[in-house]
């Protein structure tokens, strides 16, 4: 009885601070995602300058869509200041056909037919103090307007890094009012590539969840600008806290690692580990055997992964 209780309690608590569509999500445990100007030396931490990212929507929704964005502005103390604070940054939401499913979308690089869809708002953030750790909303939408996939409509938040120099650091949320983040039931956020601030604390391991499909033999994860400053390593079923390569200053390194059948249809946990609290921003994504991206969700599927012992059962002697 007391466990029922208990779990009760539990999810209570969660339905109210666990929002699943705020990126970062609470269980990838990093600060912000970062987008720096395209005047900025690359060696600050953003290989292109431009983040992705979708937001799914289960076709039985029913009520409007917002996508909000806390401090959308480059002037503070979120933000990287590169000199003066000379830096705009567009927010895009796109929905229509091809918004998600046009090749170019799914891209690791602004590849043409990145902004793919239809252009449904946008916004160019400065140095306004206004918006200064405060949430932009853009919306209402209707369901209806995302790109058709399945049994979802999916929409693009595209950020793009305008004229200057400095970094932006945000974070996105879709909800269901215009103002605070309520969740929408089942809606998930993903990313295949992530440009992003890690927390000071070198306590504080930063978490990833690329999810694995069946076909999945092998992935390569690329990784940008972690200044040498720790190690990266994956758990998951199969996997027990191992080691991956991790970048120096302004260096791509990528690493290669064999997918067993116990990962499938699994979150895998990508995790950084930094040796001192230095601020860093850098770069983040995964390729499958073909060199097709790989989803991240903000939050795993179906959860957390944990290494189990023994996973591999042998029918033989
Ligand atoms: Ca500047
Ligand atoms: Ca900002
Ligand atoms: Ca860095």
């Amino acid at each position: 009885m007391k466990s029922i209780y208990i779990s009760i309690i539990f999810i209570i608590v969660s339905s109210l601070t666990g929002f699943a569509q705020l990126v970062p999500s609470s269980y990838e445990n990093i600060d912000y995602l970062m987008t720096f100007s395209k005047e900025s030396s690359k060696s600050w931490g953003d290989d292109d300058f431009v983040q992705t990212y979708f937001f799914s929507v289960p076709k039985e929704h029913v009520g409007n869509l917002y996508f909000r964005v806390y401090d959308p502005n480059c002037s503070g103390a979120l933000d990287q200041a590169n000199g003066t604070f000379d830096s705009k940054t567009k927010f895009s939401v796109y929905g229509g056909k091809d918004a998600f499913n046009h090749p170019a979308a799914k891209n690791v690089n602004p590849v043409r037919g990145y902004d793919s869809g239809v252009l449904l708002d946008s916004k160019t953030f400065g140095n306004e103090a206004v918006f200064e750790e405060k949430w932009y909303t853009f919306g209402p939408f209707n369901p209806m307007e995302g790109d058709v996939d399945g049994d979802k409509f999916v929409f693009k938040l595209l950020i793009e890094g305008q004229s200057g120099n400095d970094g932006n650091g945000y974070r996105l949320a879709l909800s269901s009012e215009s103002d605070k983040n309520k969740d929408v039931e089942a809606a998930l956020a993903f990313a295949y590539e992530i440009s992003f601030r890690l927390k000071s604390d070198p306590k504080e391991v930063a978490h990833f969840y690329p999810f694995i499909d069946p076909d999945v033999t092998s992935v390569k994860q690329n990784n940008f600008d972690f200044d040498g400053n720790g190690e990266m390593r994956i758990t998951s079923v199969a996997k027990n806290k191992h080691k991956i390569e991790s970048s120096r200053d302004g260096e791509w390194v990528s690493s290669v690692h064999k997918i067993v059948e116990e990962e499938h249809n699994l979150s895998m946990d990508v995790q950084i580990i930094k040796s001192d609290d230095s601020g860093n921003d850098m770069v983040l994504y995964l390729q499958n055997q073909y060199g097709d991206a790989i989803p991240f969700y903000s939050l795993p599927q179906p959860n957390v992964p944990k290494y189990k012992y023994k996973v591999k059962i042998t029918l033989e002697e």
